[in-house]
């Protein structure tokens, strides 16, 4: 038998032990999320933000069968350059522990054990959703029901426009998540800085979002997540001509192959990256760097 408990990085213990301020950050971004080679130099980068900041990042994945939180260099090499990593939903952590397998972890996976380990924000790129033709796959990411029974703050860009943004935000309604944008009153569409709908409430400041952690956790009525959306600045988008030629061909041979389920993800972000030549690999990057800060100044703030 493997022993299945959790295993922390020894900085990350230590913080949690000292009360100081720690970021959790997910692992598909980089196994399953981003092209190689740049996925390593990017996880690596993700981290060091985290840290400019003030906080400790506590990359989470799974190492054969061991479930880590604060990934170690090597560890998150191992996930970043070798084939075979499994992509992890929640639902997945007990099985891959018991097989020995090494793993990657969705944003479900990973606010679910970050929130276990009391690790109360999360940054990440953009998070899963409804997929399009939901209405006859029942394509919906783990990453919203998982969000609903979660207390952790998210960082994100949205959701790409790769999904059906509107049902994505009507879902996180019905599922009790509450949605706030950074500075912005408009739900950003990841690469591009508007994904075209209203949200109800916005915040201005990391203390402002430190605030609201606080207010839920006296409150101790809701029990989801707080999705913080931090669009990029317009002249930082990725051309929004360019993005919608792109998503069509995308959807366009989604279809032609019969990509169906888990893959569809992973095989949209990789047409992305190569048909706009590595320019959405270039805004991509930018989102998860400026994500990364954010979270780390919320952390900062919520830890005084
Ligand atoms: N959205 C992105 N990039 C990603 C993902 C989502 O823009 O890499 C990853 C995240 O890890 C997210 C997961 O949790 O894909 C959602 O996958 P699915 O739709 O299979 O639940
Ligand atoms: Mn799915």
């Amino acid at each position: 038998m493997t022993d299945s408990q959790i295993r922390y990085g020894a900085e990350v213990a230590e913080a949690l032990r000292a009360g100081r301020p720690v970021v959790a950050l997910e692992s598909t971004i980089v196994s399953h999320g981003l092209p190689r080679p740049d996925n390593l130099r990017v996880a690596r980068e993700i981290e060091a933000a985290v840290r400019a900041e003030g906080a400790v990042p506590a990359t989470i994945g799974m190492v054969e069968g061991v479930l880590v939180v604060g990934l170690d260099d090597a560890q998150v090499t191992r996930l970043a350059t070798s084939d075979g990593v499994a992509k992890l939903s929640v639902r997945d952590l007990a099985v891959a522990a018991a097989t020995g397998a090494d793993g990657a972890t969705t944003v479900a996976a990973t606010s679910a054990v970050a929130a276990s380990a009391g690790i109360r924000v999360f940054a990440t790129g953009g998070l899963g959703g409804v997929h399009r033709e939901a209405a006859q796959t029942f394509d919906e990411s783990a990453d919203l029901t998982t969000l609903s029974r979660t207390p952790i703050a998210v960082v994100c860009a949205g959701v790409k426009s790769i999904l059906d943004v509107g049902a994505t935000l009507e879902r996180l309604e019905t599922l009790g998540v509450a949605v706030v944008g950074y500075r912005s009153r408009r739900f950003p569409g990841f690469f591009v800085t508007d994904g075209g709908f209203d949200l109800d409430w916005s915040v201005d400041s990391p203390e402002q979002a430190a605030a609201v952690l606080a207010a839920r956790a006296a409150h101790g009525v809701q029990p989801g997540a707080l999705i913080v959306a931090n669009p990029l600045p317009a002249d930082e988008q990725l051309d929004p001509a360019l993005h919608d030629r792109t998503l069509a061909d995308g959807l366009a041979r989604l279809a032609a192959q019969g990509v169906t389920g888990k893959a569809v993800t992973p095989f949209l972000l990789a047409h992305f990256h190569s048909a706009t030549e590595g320019a959405s690999l270039a805004v991509n990057v930018r989102i998860i760097l400026r994500n990364a800060a954010l979270a780390a100044r919320i952390a900062v703030a919520a830890a005084r």
